[in-house]
């Protein structure tokens, strides 16, 4: 559950400075580091990746175990209380240890784990917390990393012998198979919470909108943990003035609301409502709005109604902090996305911060959650189905991802994956998707449709992508293939999508564009201008526009972000609509002009 503040609970931010070491060679020393962690350990700033923190190449480049520490009290006056230390996220695996003995270990690097340290400290006395993490990436992480041979989009021709051979020698190097930048370490909040003795530990809310959207109701379950009997939990649902309209007892029940106010994307009005439970000395609160999210024909409705997609595909990327959270950032990319028109975005390729969602829902803005696998592709002559020990852990990932998110109203549809492997090994494709497809269904009290995110390729091969609830494709005309000739790209579209038209399914594009430099101009149309993207995306809208079937828009990307370097990506990826500084680009402006005159509803 996500950490509140109230007259029952507090939080003790352990942002801020925290001592930092990346082992130096092979010494092994590292194992006494977390009892008695050394004196000369660097400065770094959490919540923040390390690796542009500190003019050293080698925080770039490292691959491995990186250690924080941080000698934390808590007050006497939180004698009493239990306690428990939360990370929001640590990129990718996790060892937390308290006065040198292990509290909990955690795999993947964007979601919150939590354990009790009641029992290991002493309030009032110092403790120490080290923070063990590992950044490696191979083929049993998410996302996924090569074991050999390049990254993606790397520049080592292995086919020149001088090359092949320095590249055994060169060690290990993370090979990223994904296009941005394996931005590593304690990437999100830490915080202390204290619960009281008796606490709620679980809450799962489900909007029901009946007779024509003119009655609703919540039904509700709740969780609680402790010792002690402390009777049944009291629910209250408030309006937005605090007006309770609304109120249950115990453990599961339902709560009628007449004359419901629904949450609406912006413009519309996103209405939260608030559901207090009491239970014992606990209170916990939670914003809900009340909407709903299904599939009819080739429609994705909310509320009832075909809802369009204008949007983008993103990334939590910035200059300095890399992945870590940036409350500013988002406020303001959220303003851009109304200033733009846009109306969503997908989580590409992973799921965003807490307090990113939660904005969402308060600023009306719908969200494709991704679980964060990406890069399970090894190319024609590797089934990665059944080389990759992956499954099991793609499970976990989807269970942990949908009950951090499974109440929030901006949350429409989840997506299991991106661009992974459906046309070299079909049949097992198929298996793989179909089963985690099921399980996401499964796992969701709300049910929300499920996609996977499809790669360009030989869609006619591809037999699980169809089989979605909602068809997501990824498709270059006109840059990675037919580079530059638009006329041909818009040809390309029509004949792939004549193909999708025939499935009878919703249908969005999740991914197109191409890059431009800020500041390069022209008159001709050449590849890499500001022009050039505005036309890409002139000329393939106006395509789009033809096909009733297409139920929306995602541009690839949101804002220019830091990758893996190589020969293809000049300072990152520039497929932004906006800079990496957010300032648009002349396609910005051009999406504005457009989207302004798409509605939500009703578009088709
Ligand atoms: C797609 C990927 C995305 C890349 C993009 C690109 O889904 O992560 O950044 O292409 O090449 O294949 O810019």
């Amino acid at each position: 559950m996500y950490p509140i503040e109230n007259k029952a609970r507090s939080i003790l931010s352990l942002d801020g400075m925290w001592d930092f070491k990346l082992p130096e060679g092979s010494e092994g020393r590292e194992d006494a580091w977390i009892r008695d962690f050394p004196k000369d350990g660097e400065s770094l700033y959490v919540p923040a990746s390390y690796n542009d923190q500190r003019e050293d190449g080698r925080y770039r480049s490292y691959r491995g175990r990186a250690y924080y520490h941080r000698s934390v009290t808590v007050p006497s006056i939180y004698e009493g209380q239990r306690l428990f230390l939360r990370f929001d996220a640590v990129a990718h695996d996790a060892w937390i240890y308290i006065n040198g003995e292990l509290l909990i270990a955690h795999r993947g690097g964007f979601l919150p784990f939590e354990a009790e340290i009641t029992e290991r400290i002493r309030t009032g006395t110092p403790f120490s917390v080290v923070v063990v993490c590992d950044n490696t990436i191979d083929h049993s992480t998410l996302p996924v990393g090569n074991e050999e041979g390049t990254a993606f989009f790397g520049s080592d021709n292995a086919q020149v012998p001088a090359v092949a051979e320095a590249k055994k020698l060169r060690g290990n190097v993370n090979l990223p198979n994904f296009d941005f930048f394996n931005y590593c370490g304690i990437n999100r909040h830490v915080r202390i919470i204290s619960k009281p003795v008796e606490f709620i530990s679980g809450l799962t809310l489900v909007p029901v909108l009946q007779d024509g959207l003119k009655s609703a109701e919540i039904q509700y379950r709740i969780q609680v943990d402790g010792k002690a009997d402390r009777g049944l939990p009291e629910v209250a649902l408030s309006d937005r003035e605090g007006n309770i309209v609304a109120r249950g007892t115990g453990f599961e029940g339902r709560l009628r609301i007449d004359r419901p106010r629904l949450w609406e994307p912006y413009p519309g009005d996103p209405y939260l409502y608030s559901v207090t439970v009491t239970y014992g000395e606990d209170e916990y609160t939670e914003q809900t709005g009340l909407r709903s999210v299904r599939t009819e024909g080739t429609r994705l409705l909310i509320n009832d109604r075909p809802f369009y997609f204008k949007g983008f595909g993103k990334h939590e990327d910035f200059y300095i902090g890399g992945r870590g959270v940036n409350e500013l950032l988002n406020t303001k990319d959220i303003n851009l996305l109304h200033w733009i028109h846009a109306n969503s975005f997908r989580t590409s390729h992973y799921p965003y911060a807490e307090e990113m969602i939660r904005l969402c829902d308060r600023e009306g803005i719908v969200v494709i959650d991704e679980a964060p696998a990406v890069g399970i592709n090894g190319g024609p002559s590797v089934n990665p189905y059944e080389t990759y020990p992956l499954k099991d852990y793609h499970k976990q990932v989807l269970k942990e991802m949908i009950e951090r998110d499974k109440n929030h109203p901006c949350i429409v549809m989840w997506s299991l994956g991106n661009e992974p492997d459906t046309e070299n090994f079909p049949e097992s494709a198929y298996e793989y998707w179909r089963e985690l497809y099921g399980l996401a269904h499964e796992l969701d009290p709300q049910d929300r449709p499920v996609t996977l995110v499809c790669c360009q390729n030989d869609y006619t091969r591809d037999k699980v992508t169809r089989t979605m609830d909602v068809v997501c494709i990824n498709r270059y005309y006109g840059w990675y293939n037919l580079s530059g000739d638009m006329k041909a790209a818009a040809l390309a579209w029509n004949i792939e999508l004549d193909f999708w038209e025939k499935q009878g399914k919703p249908v969005m594009v999740t991914e197109y564009g191409c890059d431009a430099i800020q500041g390069l101009h022209g008159t001709n149309g050449e590849m890499f201008t500001e022009e050039f993207q505005a036309e890409y995306y002139r000329i393939l809208d106006a395509e789009f526009d033809k096909r009733d079937f297409l139920m929306g828009e995602h541009c690839w990307a949101f804002a220019d972000f830091g990758t893996l370097q190589g020969v293809m990506r000049p300072d990152g990826n520039k497929k932004g609509v906006f800079t990496r500084e957010r300032r648009p680009k002349l396609s910005a402006h051009f999406l504005r002009e457009r989207w302004e005159k798409i509605p939500n509803f009703d578009y088709k």
